[in-house]
């Protein structure tokens, strides 16, 4: 190729590269494959090399990183980079909104901007000519250190601005994060490489910015959440902070979805109970919200004192992370026999909830962690995970600290306990002779996902198994109303009715039932992939490794396991006695049945009234969709019960079809999916 030929090929893979990074990453929309990303950023970089003096700031492949700095050099905010006021509670809350009122005087209305508090690192950008020449941390506000290689490396940062109207010079401001998956993912992986555990995602992301090493910062999982802009003295590019924000999306950066204007203190008291409710859902961690006077002409009003706003208050959520005793360790059997060590805690207030107990995971932690019973420890409860143990506080450490040693025999049936070669995890030998297995495999038999007995809850398998009316799951098929009525708390009525559910619970579906069996690393996709590969029973539990590789996301471990398990007489003989005690599955399943839906990518979202989320997925799935939790540029179509929120907002927005129940009621019927 000439090299004109080859400087326009360039300037078209950069374009080309911005347009599909910001559809990724800011818009959450892909519209190419991550392979074919790949090619094109591959191919920019081979041009670059064969041509180094055709490299610009603004290049895709600054996203890379550079070669390390020896020290961050100091950067003075021309616009001091403000901090917010706290409230943590409704009546200081209110105690703000009179405040302001207050100072405003004229009693004329105004609206507030709602937007939740991220927990990351505050952050300017600098853009000149639409080009990203300088990123920059808060630091104390008025001086912080330069980090533009770092930041250039995140995704989500513009290196170029999009669309028109931006001034010559813009100074956006805003929070850079590690969502949670990303945090979990970079710290399992640096647990079993021995590498550096964070603490929590606002350490993970500050560590990552930290790094001298540009490169690093490029392999890390960082997003950034604009929420301002750095106004000069005298300058006014908008009426409202919302309005910036909004300019601000259209120039390529990713502002929160959750951002609301509204009209007085009390919607603002709403939006703050409906986001604390839906604070574990979110994809990252918040510790509150931010609430701002929208009018930038009033903000000016208000002004600020010492380093904060005036014009903003954070109103805080409950910690994510507290201090309390370690009083024990306990060690817990799970299905599969992994003994888990379970700290008991003197029960603390965290992340809206009083904690008692917080998992471990396994001896490698405990001797990571260095913790001792007695210690005061950093607990964190986030999103649905379960409380952590993340740090022991070591300033507090008394003498009479006890080191907590590892058991040698299962503490539930005294079998050895063993420790494969390579494995953190300590596992009981004693299968299903250990109870604690047994009750386990139980009630994970019973659970919603699985045969769905409903009634059947923990604490009477648990009874069940210590009356020794039950040794198997096969065993909860012989169970009468008698012996059930007979129990401590139980009585006839809910006897039938426990008899009736688990009568219900033999027609099932067979990826259910697979699921329901607790074979190791088979969870409910899984299960799926196997029904819909081999279509029927006797087949799949024939199958040779080679075989069960064959099947969609089953790799050699997955396959091992599965084979293990059918190849054990006991697990046969349990399988069999299930089918002869009438548990069943419709025969059109089997086969896979007729999918006419195959290859199109559903999204679920409100309540349905005719019907469970759960039941609409799996019929949908019956029909050959997949069905994803988020919507994307990739779903096909949205089904939207009463009360959808954002997912309803995102389809319409991206112009993804959306069907009422009514609709999807329609859908069943139509392609053969109703009963
Ligand atoms: C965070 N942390 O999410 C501000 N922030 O505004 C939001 N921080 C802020 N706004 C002015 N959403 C100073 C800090």
């Amino acid at each position: 190729m000439s090299d004109i030929s080859q400087r326009e090929r360039l300037l078209a893979l950069r374009e080309q590269l911005h347009k599909h990074s910001y559809q990724y990453y800011v818009l959450d929309a892909p519209q190419i494959p991550d392979v074919e990303y790949d090619r094109l950023f591959n191919e920019l970089l081979d041009i670059e090399a064969a041509h180094p003096d055709w490299q610009t700031d603004d290049s895709p492949s600054q996203r890379v990183g550079a070669a390390p700095l020896s020290s961050f050099s100091q950067v003075r905010h021309e616009t001091p980079m403000l901090s917010l006021d706290n409230v943590f509670s409704e009546d200081e809350l209110l105690d703000f909104d009179r405040r302001v009122k207050s100072r405003l005087e004229d009693g004329a209305e105004f609206s507030y901007a709602c937007e939740p508090k991220l927990d990351g690192i505050a952050v300017s950008l600098l853009y000149v000519d639409g080009v990203l020449v300088r990123g920059a941390t808060r630091g104390d506000g008025r001086v912080g250190e330069d980090i533009t290689q770092n930041v250039k490396t995140i995704s989500s940062i513009p290196l170029k601005l999009q669309g028109e109207g931006w001034p010559d010079e813009l100074e956006v401001r805003g929070e850079i994060y590690m969502p949670r998956a990303g945090f979990e993912r970079i710290n399992e992986l640096a647990r079993e490489t021995d590498g550096k555990v964070f603490v929590n995602p606002r350490n993970a992301a500050a560590g990552s910015l930290r790094q001298l090493d540009s490169r690093i910062t490029a392999k890390r999982p960082l997003e950034m959440s604009c929420y301002g802009i750095a106004q000069q003295e005298g300058e006014a590019l908008f009426a409202s902070h919302s309005e910036g924000l909004q300019r601000l999306r259209e120039w390529g950066f990713l502002v929160s979805p959750e951002l609301r204007v509204v009209s007085s203190i009390a919607d603002c008291v709403d939006y703050y109970q409906s986001l604390l409710q839906r604070r574990d859902g979110l994809a990252y961690d918040i510790d509150g919200i931010v609430f701002k006077v929208d009018s930038l002409a009033l903000q000016a009003k208000l002004g600020f004192v010492s380093r904060a706003p005036r014009w903003a208050i954070a109103h805080k959520f409950p910690a994510q992370e507290e201090i309390t005793l370690l009083r024990d360790v306990e060690f817990q059997v799970g299905r599969t026999g992994a003994v888990t060590p379970v700290a008991k805690l003197e029960p603390v207030f965290v992340g809206g909830v009083t904690v008692s107990n917080a998992s471990l995971h396994n001896f490698d932690e405990i001797e990571r962690l260095g913790v001792m019973i007695g210690d005061y420890v950093v607990v964190r409860r986030a999103g649905d995970v379960i409380p952590q143990i993340v740090q022991v506080v070591l300033d507090r450490r008394t003498k009479g600290t006890e080191e907590i040693i590892a058991p040698v025999k299962c503490p539930v049936c005294e079998s050895l306990l063993e420790r494969a070669p390579g494995e953190a995890v300590l596992r009981c030998s004693g299968g299903l002779v250990c109870g604690a297995q047994r009750k386990e495999a139980i009630k994970h038999f019973a659970s919603r996902k699985a045969m769905d007995i409903d009634g059947l809850g923990d604490k009477l398998v648990e009874q069940f198994v210590d009356a020794g009316l039950i040794n198997t799951v096969a065993d909860l098929y012989l169970l009468s109303v008698e012996q059930i009525a007979n129990l401590d708390r139980m009585g006839q009525k809910s006897a039938e009715n426990l008899i009736a559910a688990i009568e219900k619970s033999k027609t099932t579906t067979l990826p259910r039932f697979l699921y329901s069996l607790g074979i190791r690393e088979v969870g409910e996709a899984t299960a799926l992939n196997l029904a819909r590969h081999f279509g029927a029973l006797p087949e799949l539990m024939s199958a040779s490794e080679d075989m069960l590789i064959e099947v969609e996301d089953v790799g050699p471990i997955v396959a091992s396991h599965l084979h293990a398990f059918f190849a054990t007489e006991f697990n046969r003989d349990v399988v069999k006695q299930l089918c002869d005690r009438g548990v069943h599955w419709p025969a059109a399943q089997k086969q896979g049945g007729a999918q006419p839906l195959a290859g199109q990518t559903w999204v679920l979202t409100g309540n349905l009234e005719s019907m469970t989320r759960g039941e609409a997925k799996e019929k949908l799935q019956a029909l050959g969709a997949k069905v994803a939790g988020s919507v994307s540029a990739k779903t096909d179509c949205v089904a939207a019960g009463v009360s959808a929120g954002s997912k309803l907002a995102k389809a319409e927005a991206l112009g993804i079809k959306v069907i009422d129940e009514q609709g999807l009621l329609k859908v069943f019927a139509d392609v053969g999916g109703g009963e």
